[in-house]
């Protein structure tokens, strides 16, 4: 589209040059624009966040033992979604993504003074304890998907359970995501894999999986609850920032995650 645009754009330049100058203003002209307008397309192109396939296996264990892991690029999870200011000790993050053709694999470290899990029911008020969240949008349509398979917000609590809203309205556990964790110190080091589904998933019916490939566009964020003493979580931070007043919309609207190129 936008280098529809650019074209559209330097024609109609030309056109009105073209009406106006002689033959070499209007060459001159092509040339400057041109090079403007492919230096834009340039910058970008270069701002696309992408993540690496991988050809190591993984073994979801929680430690960063494979090599594929040491070249890929570590991500912030810095953006306040809810809760007043936080230090340091009290909340930091940061990301690594990689991909083979059958999962998305997730390292998380995050620093949490304290670690809490409330809630003894997995399904009730999860988002309360302490807990990592990915939303994935494997075809990076955007959109709405708080009740649909549009695409999904895996909330992953401390026990390992997996829960997302579900066509009903209701949470549900998702064996989409197998993860697990170490922990040193304040540090928690999650690893996740995670089998990518489109919205032709229905639960508890037969399923085509969905294959990854290079080239391919998908939605992504990440985020952590944090809760340490109190009866809701104290904050919520992601990885992107969403405009506009109300930033928890990660679990109801597709559109404000990242668009992300899978490459080799
Ligand atoms: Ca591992
Ligand atoms: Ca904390
Ligand atoms: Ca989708
Ligand atoms: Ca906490």
């Amino acid at each position: 589209m936008c280098a529809q645009q650019a074209f559209f754009f330097l024609i109609m330049i030309i056109i009105t040059c073209g009406s106006m100058k002689n033959y070499i203003d209007v060459l001159r002209d092509m040339v400057f624009i041109s090079l403007l307008l492919f230096t834009i397309s340039c910058k970008q192109d270069s701002s696309i966040t992408t993540f690496q396939m991988t050809t190591d296996k993984i073994r979801v264990d929680g430690k960063m033992d494979e090599s594929a892991w040491q070249n890929a690029e570590w991500r912030p999870i810095d953006q306040a979604w809810l809760g007043a200011g936080y230090s340091a000790e009290d909340f930091s993050g940061r990301y690594k993504v990689l991909w083979d053709k059958d999962r998305l694999y997730v390292i998380a470290e995050i620093i949490d003074d304290t670690l809490v899990d409330i809630h003894a029911d997995g399904l009730d008020r999860y988002w309360d304890d302490d807990c990592l969240e990915v939303f994935i949008d494997v075809d990076a349509s955007g959109g709405d998907h708080q009740y649909n398979y549009n695409a999904f917000a895996y909330h992953i609590a401390l026990d390992g359970k997996v829960v997302d809203m579900d066509v009903d309205s209701l949470p549900h556990y998702y064996s989409h995501v197998t993860n697990a964790r170490t922990q040193n110190g304040n540090m928690t080091t999650w690893e996740l894999a995670i089998q990518p589904h489109d919205d032709t998933f229905v639960r508890n019916k037969p399923y085509d999986k969905v294959e990854l490939s290079p080239g391919r566009n998908i939605g992504f964020a990440i985020a952590y609850c944090d809760n340490d003493h109190s009866k809701e979580r104290e904050h919520f931070v992601g990885s992107i920032a969403v405009e506009g007043e109300d930033k928890n919309r990660g679990w109801i609207d597709a559109g404000i995650f990242e668009k992300v190129k899978l490459v080799k």
